[in-house]
């Protein structure tokens, strides 16, 4: 099947659900009656399992292409139980530049359980043999990276990977397996903060842990039962909706996003636009070759100070000002005080996410109206740059 035939029906028995429902029941239980002593229909308890939940999960693991899926609360439930398959005194290599919450937690269980991480540039893969160490166990991509869209080449770090012994990693939120599909590149374990793209309309916080490896199968469900970080089946539920619509949301996502991207590169208030998908983003090559398309997110720099960046923000009527992203409608945020407020300073600086940064999660909503709104943000911020040169410009000496 084709994926985006996979999206609508993946999970769903062919034979149809109880009563011949076409949509998958919500099955909103906690626990199941046994039919005997050791003898149960399947199900015994919804931290173990749950038919709606099991649906999701069949569902991502055929789109990603996988052994095996579990589906987990939060994106941060699917790092932190991955995290959970290594031990004291092991080392994980993750890319430098990477989601705020993933550094902060990489950062807490190294501090609290001796668990090494090196954040090391991956964007020349060859930097992960330099970063090796006895001790290296697993290499953590998040390609494109958030929110500065950089590029890892992944068939060339899970090569180098494979051939060290170590599980590679890859944080597949930013595109989805519509647009990357990790696992044909070489990747052993894909997580996903289903909050974002796949269920795709921000009303629900999920993640997914999707599996290539018949060995980590059994060990990644496990975890997931014994740290009870599994998804409720609602939420299970909105996030299967949501899927069904993926394919022709990415790519009305991309289309409003490469317009934007388009407009940012040329207005004068821009400093430096982030978006793969632009033939000057450095690794557009690497984006044509690895992804299917270029996704829905746009980064760039405004040249101005903390003002005019407030301004700007405060400027926009369309993209709402929050975090996360992924969601039908167009969202605007400033990294170093939301996203990534919780990496600090140094690190930030140091990958250049810059205060000047903003991030731009392009909806789908009609495309002109997208540029218009950004378009009355910038005159906004033109207009305060106008009246405070005025301020400042030196009075005239008085005559008398
Ligand atoms: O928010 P949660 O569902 O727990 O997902 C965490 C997460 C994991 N990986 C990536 C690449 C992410 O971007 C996120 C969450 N990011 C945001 C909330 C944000 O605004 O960037």
């Amino acid at each position: 099947m084709s994926f985006q035939t996979d999206t609508i029906h993946a999970g769903v028995p062919s034979s149809g659900h109880a009563y011949g429902a076409v949509m998958t029941p919500i099955f909103q239980t906690s626990t199941f009656v046994f039919e005997d002593i050791g003898k149960t229909k399947g199900y015994d308890y919804t931290r173990s399992g749950n038919p709606t939940r099991a649906a999701l999960e069949e569902c991502l693991r055929v789109l990603e292409g996988g052994s095996s899926a579990v589906a987990v609360t939060t994106g941060m439930a699917a790092i932190a139980t991955v995290l959970h398959l290594f031990k004291a005194g092991d080392e994980i290599i993750c890319t430098d530049d990477c989601y705020g919450g993933t550094a902060r937690l990489f950062k807490t269980l190294e501090a609290q359980f001796g668990l090494a991480v090196r954040f090391v540039n991956l964007q020349q893969p060859e930097t992960l043999s330099a970063a090796l160490t006895p001790h290296t166990k697993a290499v953590w991509i998040e390609t494109p990276s958030n929110p500065l869209l950089n590029l890892i080449d992944i068939e060339a770090v899970c090569t180098l990977a494979a051939s060290h012994g170590l599980i590679s990693i890859v944080d597949n939120t930013f595109l989805s397996p519509y647009n990357q599909r990790p696992f044909e590149l070489g990747a052993d374990i894909i997580v996903h903060s289903t909050t974002k793209y796949l269920n795709g309309h921000s009303d629900v916080v999920g993640g997914a842990i999707v599996s290539n490896r018949a060995d980590l199968d059994e060990r990644l469900k496990f975890l997931t039962n014994s740290l009870g970080t599994c998804a409720q089946p609602f939420d299970c539920w909105l996030v299967l909706r949501g899927i069904k619509t993926l394919a022709v949301r990415m790519r009305e996502h991309e289309k409003n996003a490469q317009a934007v991207a388009e407009f940012l590169a040329s207005h004068p208030l821009v400093k430096k636009v982030f978006y793969p998908g632009l033939a000057s983003h450095p690794q557009h090559d690497l984006a044509k070759r690895q992804q299917r398309g270029f996704g829905g997110m746009v980064s760039f720099e405004l040249s101005g100070d903390a003002e005019d960046i407030n301004t700007f923000l405060r400027s926009t009527r369309l993209f709402a000002l929050a975090e996360s992203l992924g969601g039908v409608e167009s969202l605007a945020e400033h990294p170093a005080s939301m996203s990534h407020a919780s990496m600090d300073a140094a690190h930030r600086l140091s990958v250049g996410i810059t205060d000047q940064v903003i991030r731009l999660s392009v909806g789908i909503e009609d495309g002109g109206d997208l540029l218009a709104d950004l378009e009355s943000a910038f005159e906004q911020v033109d207009a305060r740059k106008r009246t405070e040169h005025k301020a400042r410009r030196p009075v005239a000496a008085s005559t008398l």
